[in-house]
């Protein structure tokens, strides 16, 4: 088998990985055991490296149309992906070993994916600041200036400490909240109680991103919440990651 080529996102980090998007995908590839490959581009290129290869615009975060990352490329059946959720469709449907989709489960994950995304949503101007902490220099300025166009505000605006951050703080814990009561339904270790699946790996990507752009003591505070089990799922994930 030729290995897959996945498009991400580098950083000042060591280890580089940081984007929760692009983790999405990354973890099912790696979940799947799938051999791949990294192509990095910095955040600033997505949008030339995407019109040079050919791939099809997206909805950004903030709304508009634009060229996004996770796209993967399977040389191994000429497929071009882009989209977390059409990536993860592809990769079940093509490498069905492993289903991150179990027992019919795809339509429930689906809206799964849509509320989650709609909880962080509302708190996600406070690691997008973050995040641009850790970006190269290049890719920061210009994703400040993009989503100060996009979002319209000024970025010290976008999560300035005080107020507005407590209440970003706030949402934040909220979307756990309810995660930790959809979680407690099966009482397993997953959501679908001792079988893995791709709702999950969202939750796990979303605490990868955490972790790796939050400080310290911010993600501190999210790992600790009710009772260490987020620390203790992405933890779990990871045991069961084979990827880079
Ligand atoms: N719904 C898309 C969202 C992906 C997304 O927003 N990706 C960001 C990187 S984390 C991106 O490529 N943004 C390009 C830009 O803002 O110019 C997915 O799940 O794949």
């Amino acid at each position: 088998m030729i290995p897959l080529i996945f498009y991400d996102i580098p950083s000042k980090l060591e280890g580089n990985y940081w984007s929760g998007s692009t983790a999405k995908s990354r973890f099912v590839l790696g979940y799947k055991g799938l051999p791949f490959r990294i192509e990095w581009v910095e955040y600033c290129d997505i949008a030339q490296r995407m019109k040079e290869i050919g791939a099809r615009q997206n909805k950004l975060v903030d709304g508009r149309d634009g060229y996004t990352l996770p796209f993967l490329n399977d040389p191994n059946t000429g497929a071009l992906i882009t989209d977390s959720w059409e990536i993860a469709e592809y990769l079940e449907k093509t490498y069905p070993e492993k289903p991150i989709f179990p027992n019919k489960s795809k339509g429930l994950i689906r809206a799964f994916d849509a509320i989650l995304m709609n909880l962080l949503r509302a708190a996600i101007k406070f690691p997008l600041v973050r995040s641009t902490e850790i970006m190269n220099e290049r890719s920061a300025e210009y994703f400040i200036a993009t989503r100060e166009v996009g979002f319209k505000e000024k970025f010290s605006e976008f999560s300035p400490e005080g107020p507005k951050r407590e209440e970003h703080w706030a949402l934040l814990e909220q979307m756990f909240n309810t995660s930790k009561e959809w979680y407690d339904e099966e009482g397993g270790k997953w959501l679908m109680g001792d079988v893995l699946s791709y709702a999950d790996i969202i939750i796990a990507s979303r605490l990868f991103w955490f972790k790796r752009v939050l400080h310290d003591d911010e993600w501190e505070k999210i790992a600790n919440w009710h009772d260490g089990r987020w620390a203790k799922l992405l933890a779990d994930f990871e045991k069961e990651y084979n990827g880079v």
